[in-house]
C-alpha cells in the first residue's frame, strides 16, 4: 500500500513510549505505524523526534479590552505563530455582549475566527455576571460543541460566590467542564486603591496587590464549591504554589481537579515588572508573574502532575497600549496579557526535557494529549491509526533565541527576549497536510476548523 505521505525514519515520542517507527498517512489521519512504509511523498525524520501536534487549550486571539483595546493576534497571525512553534489545535472563547444570547455569540465569534484560522480549534463559553440570567441556554451551548465554560473571579467578567454556585450547577447538569481564573478581587481592588492612593503607581506594585495567598484562597473557595455541585473544576494559569497546594490537597481527596501553568510562570520572575519604563509594563498579566522560587515551584508541579497540563493564556497587547498605564501613572490600567504561542513546546522541552525535570513521554503528555482528553478533542493528541495526522518533526538540537525577529506573533516585543532554546519544531503537519516547514508557512487562513467537542 501507498500512502499519501510518509514520515520516515524519525523517533515518534507519545505519552506512553518512544521508539523508531514510519507513519503512513492517507488523506487528513494516521493509517499506519510499522517499518518500511512507502508514500507518494515521504519526508525523512532521521534524528527528529515525532510527536503528536500541540494542543493549546487556553490562548485570547482578537479580544477586545475595550476603548480599542484588542489583543494583537488575530485569528490567522496567531494560528500562524502557533503552526509555526509546533501547536495544530487551540481553544479560545467566547465572550457573549450582554444584551446576546450565548449561541448568538458563538455564531459571532464563529464568524471571526472560521475565515482566519489555519489551524483546527475550539471555543470555551465564558459565563459572566450577564449570563446568569441565562443559564437555561447553557444546555445548547454544550451541544453545539462548547463543552468547556469559563468563569472568572476576576475583572467585570467576575462572579461572586453565589453566581459560582448557580453556573458550576448548570455546567454540571449540562454535563460540561468548567474552567476558572481565581483570584480574589475584592481584595485585589482593596490593594490596587491603596497602592494607588499612597503614589505607589509603577508596575512593580502589580504583583503586589494581587498575593499568592489570595489566588490559593480563590482557587480553594471554587474547589470547594465545584465539590458541594459535584463537579469537576480546571483552574487557569497556576504561578504559585499556594494554588497548586489547594489542587493536590483537592485531588489527594479524589476531586476532579486539575490546574495548568503557562510559560511565563515557568521562564521569568516577578523582577521583570522592574525594568525601566514601558519594558516593566510588557508583562503585566494576570495573575501576575511571580517571585523568585516559584518557577521551581512551578517545574516541579509539572513534574509530579500536581498541575497536569501547560498552556499559554497567549493574549498579547502592542507597546503602544501597555504604555497607556505608564502615561496615566496607574499599573491597574495596564492591558494584561503576554504572547507565549509560538515558544511554549519548544521550551517545555529545552528546560524541562533538556534540564532532566520531566520526560519527553510527560512534554508530549502534558503538551498534547492530555489536554485533548480532558477537553473533548477527540481525534487529537495522540499518535494512533485513525487519528488526525496533526504532527510536528521536532528537531531536538536546533538552538533558536527568542526575539520579535524569529518569533512570528503579531506584537511588537515578547517577555522572552534573548533566551535561546534548544529543540524546535522543523515542521509542523495539520490534518495531514505540511502547514510549516523549516521556517516557511505553507497553511492558508480559514483551512483550520471549528471542532465541536464531546466529553
Ligand atoms: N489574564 C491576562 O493577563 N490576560 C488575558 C486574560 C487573563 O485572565
Ligand atoms: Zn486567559
Amino acid at each position: 500500500m501507498t500512502f499519501d505521505l510518509v514520515i520516515k525514519n524519525g523517533t515518534i515520542v507519545t505519552a506512553e513510549a518512544s521508539y523508531r517507527a514510519d507513519i503512513g498517512i492517507s488523506g487528513e489521519r494516521i493509517a499506519a505505524i510499522g517499518d518500511g512504509l512507502a508514500g507518494a511523498r515521504e519526508i525523512d525524520a532521521s534524528g527528529k523526534l515525532v510527536t503528536p501536534g500541540a494542543i493549546d487549550v487556553h490562548v485570547h486571539m482578537q479580544m477586545s479590552l475595550g476603548g480599542g483595546i484588542i489583543s494583537s493576534d488575530d485569528f490567522f497571525s496567531g494560528t500562524r505563530a502557533a503552526a509555526f512553534g509546533g501547536t495544530t489545535t487551540i481553544i479560545d472563547f467566547v465572550e457573549p455582549a450582554p444584551e446576546q444570547s450565548m449561541l448568538a455569540g458563538l455564531a459571532d465569534r464563529r464568524a471571526e475566527a472560521d475565515p482566519r484560522v489555519a489551524i483546527d480549534y475550539g471555543l470555551h463559553m465564558t459565563i459572566g455576571p450577564h449570563e446568569i440570567a441565562k443559564l437555561e441556554q447553557v444546555p445548547a451551548v454544550f451541544a453545539a460543541g462548547c463543552a468547556s465554560f469559563k468563569l472568572y473571579m476576576a475583572y467585570g467578567f467576575r462572579l461572586t460566590d453565589d453566581q459560582l454556585l448557580k453556573a458550576l450547577t448548570a455546567v454540571r447538569d449540562a454535563g460540561g467542564l468548567p474552567v476558572i481564573h481565581a483570584e480574589n478581587w475584592d481584595v485585589i481592588c482593596v490593594l490596587i486603591e491603596q497602592n494607588l492612593a499612597a503614589g505607589r503607581t509603577s508596575p512593580h506594585w502589580h504583583p503586589r496587590s494581587r498575593p499568592e495567598l489570595l489566588e490559593g484562597e480563590a482557587a480553594g473557595r471554587a474547589i470547594d464549591i465545584a465539590e458541594f455541585v459535584g463537579v469537576p473544576l480546571h483552574i487557569f494559569h497556576v504561578g504559585c504554589q499556594a494554588t497548586v497546594n489547594r489542587i493536590t490537597a483537592a485531588r489527594a481527596r479524589g476531586l476532579p481537579i486539575t490546574g495548568e501553568t503557562c510559560p511565563q510562570y515557568l521562564l521569568l520572575d516577578d523582577s521583570v515588572y522592574d525594568r525601566p519604563g514601558v519594558e516593566g509594563a510588557l508583562p503585566v498579566c494576570a495573575p501576575p508573574i511571580r517571585p523568585t522560587g516559584e518557577p521551581q515551584n512551578m517545574w516541579q508541579a509539572l513534574a509530579r502532575d500536581h498541575l497536569q497540563i501547560v498552556t499559554t493564556d497567549h493574549c498579547p497587547f502592542v507597546k503602544a497600549d501597555k504604555m497607556r498605564g505608564i502615561e496615566a501613572n496607574d499599573f491597574s490600567r495596564i492591558p494584561g496579557g503576554v504572547p507565549s504561542i509560538e515558544c511554549r513546546f519548544p521550551a517545555l522541552y529545552s528546560f524541562g526535557v533538556r534540564n532532566g525535570i520531566f520526560s519527553a513521554n510527560r512534554w508530549v503528555e502534558m503538551c498534547c494529549t492530555r489536554p485533548a482528553q480532558m477537553f473533548g478533542l477527540t481525534g487529537k493528541g495522540r499518535i494512533a491509526v485513525g487519528f488526525d495526522a496533526d504532527l510536528v518533526l521536532f528537531d531536538p538540537a536546533k538552538t533558536v533565541t527568542l526575539s520579535t525577529e524569529t518569533l512570528h506573533e503579531k506584537v511588537d516585543w515578547t517577555p522572552y527576549e534573548g533566551i535561546t532554546v534548544t529543540g524546535w519544531p522543523v515542521a509542523t503537519l495539520s490534518r495531514g497536510e505540511v502547514i510549516a516547514e523549516n521556517g516557511e508557512f505553507f497553511g492558508a487562513p480559514g483551512r483550520g476548523r471549528f471542532i465541536e467537542r464531546e466529553l
